[in-house]
């Protein structure tokens, strides 16, 4: 039998944890034969929501599950894990400024990405999810120097579920169909969901998106939209943001990672740029990856058009903003 994984999850009494959690539990992250030790942190105010989280874990009874931490100290939670779902952050509430939402999550990361560099296993992956999730991500690294910056990484891979869902309602044809789409840049409205590399798995063989959908201006209008807007759409229906969604794609970007994406395939993450399609190095930025023996490669060579040129501009310009913002909330 494999040794446990230790599993961190920050955040764990908020919404997106009370997805999360059970999915790691019954091994959608690591697989279905890779026990699992979850190690929640929260704040204290939420420690006693905490606890009623790990009641319900131990009621559970998941056969994979083989301990749970559930803890307000950032040490204790990081010590040992060598995945980290950083899900917790301050939230904006109405009338706050960008920068004083940016200046309790500058705090916030700068603590715990010292925590992990100090406690979490050699070779820990960590992936950030709180919003504003690219720039965090970027604080987290700054701060956890020994930490290789390839083995941290944000969540896009909710936008990139979701334009895959926009193309298979529209195509009226299974999601599982549908491959290779790319969501690049930030995690925010100004995202470029991009179909130009996509294909539909269809009787007769692969056909590009571009081709069976027919519509440009579909393709560069609504689509582009609706996925850059979803959040939003999601929390006017709901009254709560995406949670579901959020934690199951949290687990796919994981999930991929560590044990490999298809060959054929590539899926979109946020990772510390090189350079690669121009895009300043030094962000952390959503591209298309590939994923073999644990380690993203960004896959290479994609053409991209004038209309695509501008999009990846725009959100670049946008992350070195919050950079430069965050930066100026460091003190
Ligand atoms: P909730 O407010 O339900 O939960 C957040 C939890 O974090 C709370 O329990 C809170 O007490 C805790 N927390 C706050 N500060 C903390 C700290 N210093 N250490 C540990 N825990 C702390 O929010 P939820 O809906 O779960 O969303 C969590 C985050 O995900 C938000 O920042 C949200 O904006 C972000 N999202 C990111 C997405 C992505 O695709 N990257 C999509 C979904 C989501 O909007």
């Amino acid at each position: 039998a494999k040794n446990p994984v230790r599993v961190l999850v920050t955040g764990a009494a908020g919404q997106i944890g009370y997805a999360l959690v059970p999915m790691i539990a019954r091994g959608v992250m690591l697989g279905p034969d890779q026990p699992v030790i979850l190690h929640m942190l929260d704040i204290p105010p939420a420690a006693e929501a905490l606890n009623g989280v790990k009641m319900e874990l131990v009621d559970a009874a998941f056969p994979l599950l083989k301990g749970v931490v559930a803890t307000t100290d950032v040490v204790e939670a990081c010590t040992g894990v060598s995945v980290a779902v950083m899900v917790g952050g301050f939230p904006r509430k109405e009338g706050m400024e960008r920068k004083d939402v940016m200046t309790k999550n500058v705090s916030i990361y700068k603590s715990q990405a010292s925590a992990l560099e100090k406690h979490a296993a050699a070779n820990c992956k960590v992936l950030v999810v709180a919003n504003p999730a690219n720039t965090n991500a970027l604080i987290l690294k700054e701060y956890a120097p020994s930490i290789p910056e390839k083995n941290i990484t944000c969540l896009t891979r909710l936008d990139h579920n979701r334009a895959l869902g926009q193309i298979s309602e529209r195509l009226n044809i299974q999601v599982s169909d549908v491959k290779n789409v790319i969501i690049w840049g930030n995690h925010s409205s100004s995202q470029y969901p991009d179909v130009n590399h996509a294909t539909v798995k269809t009787p007769s063989g692969e056909k590009p998106v571009k081709e069976l959908v027919g519509d440009e201006a579909w393709l560069h209008g609504e689509f582009i939209a609706t996925v850059q807007q979803r959040g939003a759409a999601i929390i006017k229906a709901r009254k709560l943001s995406s949670a579901l969604s959020a934690a199951s794609s949290a687990c796919d970007h994981i999930r991929d990672w560590v044990l490999g994406t298809p060959q054929g395939t590539w899926v979109s993450m946020g990772v510390y740029s090189d350079g690669s399609y121009k895009v300043p190095a030094g962000l952390i930025y959503s591209f298309p990856v590939t994923c073999q023996n644990g380690e993203w490669k960004i896959v290479q060579g994609l053409s991209i058009d004038e209309f695509s040129r501008k999009k990846l501009d725009l959100t670049a310009e946008e992350l070195s903003e919050e950079k430069a913002l965050a930066y100026s909330c460091l003190s």
